[in-house]
């Protein structure tokens, strides 16, 4: 909005031209925010504690998680909000790809808030049926896919550290969109299972997608980096900049100890937007690499169920795998701050990639 706004006057002053600087409008995406889940959070706490709005904690867990009870859930209303507000405000309202991730996080933020409704406010302990939630996870990314194939958007992916291996999928490349959106929504929700351990790693993935988006839409980097140009993937950098905000502002209260949790609302919407920003990069193969926590979580829960089928034993002392580290006896924070430590490395080694090839 402020885009339109603003910018146009520079006809009258050059002091606006700032507002067609993608990198000007990214600072400030990241700042509102920031500020706006500052503002938003305390209320949302507030409020949730005085309806007595919380988290019901499962008996069968680690054990230190039963002093959890209570806690608020469903900060991810905060996220959604500190993510597209700063999105509306500060990018260009004329990209499609835009509208397409707003569309997709709110629609996955929509799911997760009628199991987390169903489950906290209704006291409905099963919430939405898994298979529902699923129906509708593929729906949204089905959109996603069946939107970029018949706006001719490239269909071949590219695989990291090989310049020019691109694998050309044609209409496959409308089921891989709905693989990588569905599996990034569910990995982000199984992380999410101690205090700061999905949102950590969020922050760094948006950071990460946030350059990927600006060198992937400008023309000379591109071609300079040798990677694939793909035009107006460059206006993302807001979008993915307003999540990183968003994030941290959520961390902010979501840290060990927390004072909320983001509830499916938060994990669903917040894996599904990290997926649709690795398609729109063409960078989806990078997101197993970059989101390298969120995947072995999710291995960790295959591996687990496979092997207690298929050898009647379990591999880990209960999975996803943060829960076999408490029950190892490491204390919460460490497991937590380990995890981002190794998404750290991933990430840079992901960026890597631009020159290693
Ligand atoms: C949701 N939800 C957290 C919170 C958060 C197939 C199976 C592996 C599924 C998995 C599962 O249900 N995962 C998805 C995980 C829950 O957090 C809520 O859920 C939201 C995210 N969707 O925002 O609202 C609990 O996690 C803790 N928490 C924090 N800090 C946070 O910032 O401490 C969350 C956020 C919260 C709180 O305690 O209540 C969850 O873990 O339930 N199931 C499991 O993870 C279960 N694992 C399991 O059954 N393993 C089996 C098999 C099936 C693989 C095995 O290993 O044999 C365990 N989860 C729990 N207790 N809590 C089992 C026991």
């Amino acid at each position: 909005m402020l885009y339109h706004l603003l910018y146009p006057l520079h006809t009258y002053h050059t002091i606006f031209n700032v507002f067609q600087y993608i990198t000007f409008r990214t600072i400030y995406a990241v700042v509102t925010a920031l500020f706006l889940s500052f503002i938003v959070g305390p209320y949302l706490i507030k409020k949730m504690s005085a309806m007595q709005i919380g988290q019901v904690i499962r008996k069968n867990g680690p054990p230190q998680h039963l002093n959890k009870e209570g806690t608020p859930t469903m900060g991810g209303v905060i996220i959604l909000l500190a993510v597209i507000a700063p999105t509306l405000l500060w990018a260009n309202l004329k990209n499609p790809y835009i509208w397409l991730l707003i569309a997709v996080t709110l629609g996955l933020g929509v799911i997760g808030f009628v199991d987390d409704f169903k489950k906290i406010v209704q006291k409905n302990s099963k919430g939405l049926l898994p298979r529902y939630k699923f129906l509708w996870q593929v729906v949204i990314a089905l959109g996603v896919g069946l939107f970029l194939y018949f706006m001719g958007f490239s269909t071949s992916i590219t695989v990291p550290f090989f310049k020019n291996a691109v694998i050309p999928l044609g209409w496959l490349y409308i089921p891989f969109v709905i693989l990588v959106i569905v599996g990034a929504s569910n990995a982000v929700n199984l992380t999410d299972g101690l205090d700061g351990l999905a949102i950590g790693p969020i922050t760094i993935v948006a950071a990460t997608y946030m350059l990927f988006a600006y060198l992937t839409g400008h023309v000379k980097i591109a071609n300079y980096l040798q990677i694939l140009y793909v035009p107006q993937v460059g206006e993302l950098t807001i979008f993915a900049g307003a999540l990183v905000g968003a994030s941290l502002g959520f961390l902010w209260f979501n840290s060990y100890p927390a004072q909320i949790f983001m509830g499916d609302v938060g994990s669903l919407a917040l894996g599904g937007a990290v997926g649709t920003l690795a398609v729109m990069t063409k960078q989806e193969i990078l997101l197993v690499l970059v989101g390298g926590v969120f995947v072995v979580e999710a291995l960790s829960v295959i591996f687990q169920v496979s092997s207690f089928k298929l050898r009647g034993k379990r591999m880990f002392r209960m999975a996803p795998l943060h829960h076999h580290f408490e029950l190892n006896g490491w204390p919460e924070p460490k497991i937590i701050v380990r995890f981002w430590i190794i998404s750290i490395i991933l990430s840079l080694i992901a960026i890597s990639t631009l020159k290693l090839r």
